[in-house]
């Protein structure tokens, strides 16, 4: 029987790729380019399976030219806001996230960018980089402390559990807002909301862990940004479309937002050229996934999606 053909649209880890092409007839671009909307279409007519990332967009206008032989996404990502899931549906595309095997790396990134923003890591970087670190004293570059300070976090899955287990390492003070309360055994004496507005009055530390959806597009807007204690910082891993950017630049300006670390982007790639002038916005170009033992992981993950149904069964992260 041939083997299933399988296009894996950007260069995935190494051990991803040896597993993918020991099972399968596999095309990779290896240009990793992110694939246009005419490559995926054309995809579509040539290949039975498809491993995206988050840089290729399933839209409703590209599904709809999609060709009969494409019969499932197994997407190397938990994100899938890049994957219109009713148009898929409607042309029975099965659709596969990788949940879980990311949470630790992004919960990481989390923590890096929440010190990083809070110790003042871009300005203090810089000074010593560029040779202009001349006097030192006692009021220079002073910052907030996370030990004891209360951390909200959005959106209380797995990366939001694994950021508030970091977080209790640092013996902060954690309060979450999540659609359904945890259990105790799960939440761990955090404090749940049940509205963003309870929970933003006392977050001097805000982390994002929520997906994108309509619902959550420009969560974070200038009202929300208000309502924070004055100071506070504010972290996304999750995506750049939570956060309304220009209110958040008012936000900085005014000192109701004293620090920002951001691995998201409402624009990617690139992000907001508006936020180079913010020394105090600490800023990675969406990385959080990006340690090599995540990205086998995430990538064996597609892989066992991917087994499965070709072996007739229910793949496990089926959506
Ligand atoms: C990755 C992510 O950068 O999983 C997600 O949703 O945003 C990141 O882990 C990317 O999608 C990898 O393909």
């Amino acid at each position: 029987m041939n083997k299933p053909r399988i296009w894996i649209t950007r260069k995935l880890s190494d051990a991803t790729l040896e597993r993918a092409q020991k099972d399968y007839d596999v095309v990779i671009n290896l240009e990793d380019q992110p694939g246009t909307k005419e490559e995926i279409i054309s995809a579509s007519f040539e290949f039975d399976a498809i491993v995206p990332c988050h840089s290729e967009v399933f839209s409703s206008d590209v599904v709809s030219k999609f060709g009969p032989r494409l019969k499932i996404i197994a997407n190397h990502s938990v994100g899938v806001d890049h994957c219109d899931l009713a148009a898929l549906n409607e042309k029975n595309i099965l659709v596969t996230n990788t949940p879980d095997v990311l949470s630790d790396a992004t919960a990481e990134i989390a923590m890096l960018l929440m010190l990083g923003a809070a110790r003042h890591a871009v300005l203090g970087d810089e000074i010593v980089r560029s040779g202009n670190w001349k006097n030192w004293s006692p009021s220079f570059m002073v910052g907030k402390q996370l030990t004891g300070a209360r951390i909200g976090i959005i959106g209380m899955g797995r990366v939001g559990q694994a950021f508030a287990k970091k977080a209790r390492g640092f013996d902060m003070d954690i309060h979450y807002f999540n659609r359904t309360k945890l259990n105790d055994s799960v939440s761990l004496g955090a404090s749940y909301h049940d509205n963003i507005e309870s929970l933003l009055k006392v977050s001097d530390f805000l982390s994002l862990h929520c997906p994108a959806t309509p619902e959550t597009k420009l969560l974070i807007d200038a009202k929300r940004l208000n309502i924070m204690p004055f100071g506070a910082i504010l972290v996304n891993t999750a995506r750049g479309s939570l956060i309304d950017e220009e209110a958040l630049i008012d936000a900085l300006t005014s000192g109701r937002i004293s620090g920002v670390g951001l691995d998201c982007y409402q624009d990617e790639p690139g992000g907001n050229p508006k936020f180079s002038n913010f020394k105090n916005i600490f800023m990675l170009p969406h990385i959080g996934s990006a340690t090599v033992k995540t990205r086998d992981a995430m990538g064996f993950r597609a892989l066992d999606n991917l087994d499965s149904y070709f072996a007739g069964k229910t793949p496990e992260d089926l959506l």
